[in-house]
This record gives C-alpha cells, sequence and structure tokens, in this order.
C-alpha cells in the first residue's frame, strides 16, 4: 500500500496516524506541495483534483482523507474504529462529514492564514478571512466541546476513525492560534489522543 502525503499537513497526518495506529505498513510518497508535485502528470493521474493524501492499494486508487480513513479501518474490523452496527456507524459518518463540510474549512482557513502563508512568503494574512474563519471555529468549537461533554470520544465512548479526521487539526492549535480557550472538553480529548503512540509518531513523521 501507498500513501501519498505532504506530511505537515493535518489532511495527511490523520491518515498516516490511523495507518500507524493500526500497524498497516505502507510506503510513504511524499508530495511536497511547496515544490507542487501535486501538479505532476503522475500525480495527477491518481488524483485529478491534483490534491494529497492519495492511497493506492495493489491497483486500487483512493482520494479524500476521511474515505481513506474508513478504508484503513475496514482492514482491521476487530479495531472497532468504523462500527458495523448501522446507529454507530451512523453516528461516525456524522461527526466526519461534519469535519469536512464545517471544522475542516475553518481550521485550514486559520492555518493558512496564519501558518502557510508566513512560513512560504505568501503575504500578509487576509484580515477579513480571518475573523470568518475565527467566528465558524467558535461555532463549531463550541458544537464539538458541547458533544464530548457527554462522552469520551466523537462518537461515543470509543475510539473510532471520527477521531483522527477532526483531532488531527488540533495538532495546530498553538502554532495557528486556534481560539480553543475556555472549551475544556476539547482540550481533555486532544491531549488523550496526544497520548496514543501512533499519534506522537505521526506528528515526529519526516519533514519534507
Ligand atoms: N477534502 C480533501 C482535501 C485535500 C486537500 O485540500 N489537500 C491539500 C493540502 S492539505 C492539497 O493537496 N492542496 C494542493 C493544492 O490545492 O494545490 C481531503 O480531505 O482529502
Amino acid at each position: 500500500m501507498k500513501l501519498y502525503v505532504f506530511p505537515p499537513s493535518p489532511r495527511a497526518f490523520k491518515v498516516l496516524a490511523l495507518a500507524n495506529h493500526l500497524g498497516l505498513g505502507y510506503e510513504l510518497k511524499i508530495v511536497d506541495l511547496t515544490k507542487g508535485e501535486q501538479l505532476r502528470p503522475e500525480f495527477v493521474a491518481l488524483n485529478p483534483n491534483k490534491k494529497m493524501p492519495v492511497l493506492e492499494d495493489d491497483g486500487f486508487v483512493l482520494w479524500e482523507s476521511n474515505a481513506i480513513l474508513q478504508y484503513l479501518a475496514e482492514k482491521r474490523p476487530g479495531s472497532g474504529l468504523l462500527p458495523s452496527d448501522s446507529r454507530q456507524r451512523a453516528e461516525v459518518n456524522r461527526w466526519q462529514f461534519w469535519e469536512i463540510a464545517n471544522w475542516d474549512p475553518a481550521c485550514a482557513t486559520l492555518a493558512f492564514e496564519r501558518l502557510v502563508k508566513p512560513l512560504l512568503g505568501l503575504g500578509e494574512p487576509d484580515k477579513a478571512k480571518l475573523k470568518e474563519a475565527e467566528a465558524n471555529f467558535q461555532r463549531y468549537a463550541d458544537v464539538l466541546n458541547g458533544n464530548l461533554e457527554h462522552r469520551k470520544f466523537v462518537a461515543g465512548d470509543a475510539l473510532t476513525v471520527a477521531d483522527f479526521s477532526i483531532g488531527a487539526w488540533l495538532n495546530l492549535a498553538e502554532r495557528a492560534y486556534y481560539p480553543v480557550d475556555g472549551r475544556q472538553e476539547i482540550r481533555r480529548w486532544h491531549s488523550a489522543l496526544m497520548e496514543m503512540p501512533a499519534w506522537r509518531k505521526s506528528i515526529a513523521a519526516p519533514p519534507v
């Protein structure tokens, strides 16, 4: 199995962390976004969106990070990370869809404006975009914090792929100045994720 990733990205992190957590072997294929490697014809042939992450497994090619997470979890049904019960599965789907629709755009904008732009010399942060993303982050962080008030993990009391999807962004909380303050349940839950050896190992994934 090959994983095409740009390791500093949370969308890559979630895939690497899950593969590591499940003990799945993979070949790491770096797609260096700072060098425009996502535009190479051989990569575009895998993902016409010109975006990572991409999984390639014995001729099967899959893009969209949350779809990759579900595919990886299916390889270890005993892990419980993708429950087979239809309501529990729906709960996981709900939070993964919520992540890609709401959480990802808010977190990604804050990370791009505050972290990526200065790093790559792409100019000043866009104040209007930051304001909107901050407001969205606060709105959705309240939803997440409220959800975590009555359960240990995002989709219940057991770890699932939804925790990987949503938690990955919080690794950037300090550096991208996410306004997490006062949301103790989010902090408690993300600290638990940080305790996982695979989580720590993936944060330390080789820089590009
Ligand atoms: N919804 C997609 C988003 C993937 C995505 O936006 N990847 C970004 C980096 S984090 C990318 O490869 N961007 C390259 C580009 O837009 O040129 C997923 O979750 O996999």
